[in-house]
């Protein structure tokens, strides 16, 4: 396999690329590297390969034709790749796609980048390797190259396949050891020394899912799962996100459509749909809040039936959510009962369909920034009733988050469908 590198930098390529099994790839023939240096296929004096950005600003771009020349003078390019910040994100299933490949071009940009022109010119793949600063492609190349050389068969020698065994594809590694058995009195575990082959691979599967759920969930939902699998994940501790959400439903102070103050009566299907989400995602709890005594006095005799009385006996499933509920008379109540529960302080989140557009509004959270305080502290995510949350309620908050439809005007998702969205947004399976 033939790799173009394109760049002003050939020495950059040195050793990365003349070390170890590559080395030995290149002189058995499976692979070849040919650089080009744009700066060779000038005609300047000065070799010149850059120049100042048309509209101002810092930096310079590289220009075209030393690319174009460079390019040409590449007999057969095979796909042209350019590494890019803005490029698609290199990943294992593009290194597959490259390796069926017999010629593969790389275009490492230096400067601010290249002239947008060379992908009116070229079939240009924009690639990037991740979200953070290089000081050009060279360094995303290496990898590329380094990615897609090892599934070339040969490289790796013997019948070692440069992939990963298919039924660790898309998990984490399990744990490795060697000796000594025990060092500053850490020992390798048990079950890796009992000999019995089918229960190491018991434990190495169990220990795989295990990392990959705590350090990279998203993962999970590209990798495919068995039944057993399954039932690992769902023995291994996913509530601790969960057990720190609790979630108000605020029917005082709440916003009429005329932007007025109003209280909004309580309802069944609130009561019994936001119960049932807040059991389903493990969450700690959930307020209902109004001050108003004979909304108080329906919500509790509502929740009596369900939790003692008929009701539970006939579905104790719905007895097992509506046992999350605590009615109360506004947020600050909601607030005691957490501290006593759990001792620690909740932060306020706040939510609304519309984003604050006034000037001075602080940015709304981003559900990151949640999911974040997920893993420490109690949050108390506070819905409105009737036209939203009112705006005391607001700033006594510590901020609120982003709307669900932010990019669009319509907005109308009655409380219940948002609570569900909002909460699968914070604690989903799969992100
Ligand atoms: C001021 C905006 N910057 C974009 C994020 C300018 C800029 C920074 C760094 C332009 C080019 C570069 C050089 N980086 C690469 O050429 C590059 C890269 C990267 O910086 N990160 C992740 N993958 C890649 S692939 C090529």
């Amino acid at each position: 396999m033939q790799f173009n590198l394109v760049s002003l930098f050939p020495e950059f390529f040195e050793s990365p690329l003349g070390a170890g099994l590559m080395a030995r790839a290149v002189d058995s023939g499976l692979v070849a590297f040919n650089h080009v240096n744009p700066r060779n296929f000038t005609t300047d004096r000065h070799h010149t390969v850059d120049d100042r950005p048309y509209g101002g600003g810092p930096g310079m771009v590289m220009m075209l034709d030393p690319l174009v020349q460079a390019l040409e003078s590449i007999r057969q390019r095979g796909r042209i790749i350019m590494l890019s910040p803005r490029g698609r994100v290199y990943d294992q299933s593009m290194a597959r796609e490259l390796a069926q490949e017999s010629d593969v071009t790389f275009i490492c940009g230096r400067y601010e980048g290249i002239d947008e022109r060379l992908l009116d010119l070229y079939p240009v793949e924009l690639v990037s390797m991740g979200d953070y600063v290089l000081n050009g492609g060279e360094a995303a190349a290496v990898c590329m190259v380094e990615s897609v050389a090892r599934l070339v068969p040969g490289f790796m020698g013997h019948e070692d396949s440069g992939e990963e065994e298919s039924h660790s594809a898309g998990l984490l590694e399990y744990p490795h050891y060697t000796r000594p058995e025990t060092y500053e009195g850490l020992s390798v575990p048990d079950v890796l020394q009992c000999g019995d082959h089918g229960r190491i691979a018991d434990w190495r599967r169990e220990q795989a899912l295990a990392q990959t759920l705590h350090r990279r969930p998203e993962l999970l939902d590209g990798t495919c799962l068995s039944q057993e699998d399954i039932d690992v994940l769902c023995g291994l501790d996913r509530t601790t996100l969960g057990r720190n959400l609790y979630i108000a439903l605020t029917h005082y102070p709440v916003l009429n459509k005329f932007g007025e103050k109003v209280a909004v009566s309580l309802t069944n299907l609130d009561v019994h749909d936001i119960s049932r989400v807040s059991r389903s995602y493990n969450a700690g709890g959930f307020y209902a809040v109004t001050p108003i005594e004979d909304q108080k006095a329906l919500a509790n005799s509502l929740l009596s039936h369900w939790i003692g009385g008929p009701g539970a006996r006939a579905n104790p499933d719905r007895a097992e959510a509506l046992s999350l509920v605590r009615v109360v008379d506004d947020i600050a109540s909601a607030v005691l009962d957490i501290e006593r529960r759990t001792g620690q302080s909740p932060v306020l989140a706040a939510t609304s369909a519309k984003l604050d557009r006034r000037k001075k509004a602080p940015a709304p959270l981003r559900y990151q920034d949640v999911r974040k305080w997920l893993k420490e502290k109690p949050v108390l995510l506070i819905f409105g009733t009737g036209h939203g949350l009112s705006e005391e309620v607001v700033d006594q908050s510590d901020g609120v988050l982003r709307p669900i439809r932010y990019l669009d005007e319509y907005n109308h998702l009655s409380v219940r469908s948002a609570v569900t969205i909002t909460v699968d947004r914070l604690l989903a399976d799969v992100f």
